[in-house]
């Protein structure tokens, strides 16, 4: 019997609904080529010049306080505006389209210019957890909001605009795309299995093997999911079933910190560089419509693939055919797992 994980094969992922080509026979070699050392950029602790900074002035012309934990604003430069006026149009099944209301947020991590989430204490972490928390729970209490993206760019490469830790929030009427079709998934897996939740089955099989787990606590584990289609992606769940921030106890919200700070700080360890990626919450939404079968889960989404310099492009075969990866998860998540949880960066020691 040939091992089919040698083999080009394709691989199914429940969440989305979707096949991600695996070409391992591209890689089998074990990694040889050198690690460049990328000179890092050295920040100040605060930028007279960052529209983030405390106590600057941003673009549209509003000035932070001089705030010393974290700090939230209305994005400048909104991508949704809560007093849109309703309007549909239905010229036909293929010509629709509908009007949008939200609320787009800003959040910075911290007033230290030159942090990243790797580089934060873990407290500090916490202190954006809970951040979130109310800000999730206030902007789900809004009669016009649905649905509440947690999310953040960091890196240029990610078209991040600024090195200032930040991430974004963008709280809309109706639930976008992407957490649309999980949200199907997950209803469809517990109607079909008994109630059963989808992420705790998968994690119970996770959990059988390890070969996809970078790390944990008590509470959190870390891993490569089986259907990953970026080189590194990484998915965070709660050991225990929760849909929402707002649901989770105190040793949960002080251990999502924790693993947030080991899974960013394995990323910075990965090419000795300041890792970037795309990273979101995906949770219950607030249209009060029951969502028990829901588990809470952050998806990070990197880019780089061998270097801090070779990045892999959704190209091609990706755009129009189905995402294709050569690094097995399995290889990958031996990577991140051997990585020391100490940050290589001596200013974090
Ligand atoms: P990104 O770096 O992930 O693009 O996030 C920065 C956000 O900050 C971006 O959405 C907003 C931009 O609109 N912004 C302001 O609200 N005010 C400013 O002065 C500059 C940037
Ligand atoms: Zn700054």
């Amino acid at each position: 019997m040939p091992n089919l994980f040698t083999h080009p094969h394709k691989r199914y992922n429940p969440l989305t609904d979707e096949w991600v080509l695996v070409s391992p026979h591209r890689l089998q070699r074990p990694w040889q080529g050198k690690v460049e050392q990328t000179p890092q950029d050295s920040l100040p602790a605060y930028d007279p010049k960052c529209y983030l900074c405390p106590g600057n002035e941003r673009a549209g012309g509003h000035r932070n306080p001089p705030y010393k934990n974290v700090f939230v604003f209305d994005n400048d430069f909104s991508a949704l505006l809560i007093d849109t006026p309703k309007a549909t149009l239905r010229k036909s099944k293929l010509i629709r389209a509908q009007s949008e209301k939200g609320i787009c947020r800003v959040i910075c991590y911290s007033p230290r210019h030159d942090l990243t989430m790797a580089e934060l204490p873990t407290r500090d972490i916490e202190n954006v957890v809970d951040v979130w928390t109310k800000e999730y729970y206030e902007l789900c209490s809004r009669k016009e909001i649905t649905h509440v993206q947690i999310f953040e760019n960091k890196g240029a490469i990610m078209g991040c605009s600024n090195p200032h830790p930040h991430g974004q929030i963008w709280a809309t009427q109706t639930i976008p795309t992407e957490p649309a079709r999980e949200i199907k998934s997950q209803k469809n897996y517990a109607n079909a299995n008994g109630g059963k939740c989808l992420l705790c089955e998968y994690l119970k099989l996770e959990l059988e093997t390890g070969e996809r787990i970078i790390c944990s606590n008590d509470e959190w584990i870390a891993l490569i999911p089986f259907w990953a289609k970026w080189p590194f992606e990484t998915m965070v769940l709660p050991k225990n079933h929760v849909k929402d921030l707002v649901a989770f106890n105190n040793k949960q919200r002080q251990n999502l910190a924790d693993i947030l700070k080991k899974i960013t700080t394995r990323y910075d360890n990965l090419f000795n560089v300041s890792f970037p990626y795309t990273m979101g919450l995906h949770q219950a939404p607030s249209d009060y419509k029951p969502y028990d079968f829901l588990h809470f889960h952050i998806h990070f989404y990197p880019p780089l693939l061998r270097s801090a310099t070779v990045q892999k492009f959704m190209v091609g075969f990706e755009m129009m055919a189905n995402a294709q990866r050569d690094i097995t998860p399995e290889q990958a998540a031996e990577r991140l797992r051997s990585l020391p949880e100490e940050h290589f960066c001596q200013k974090c020691k």
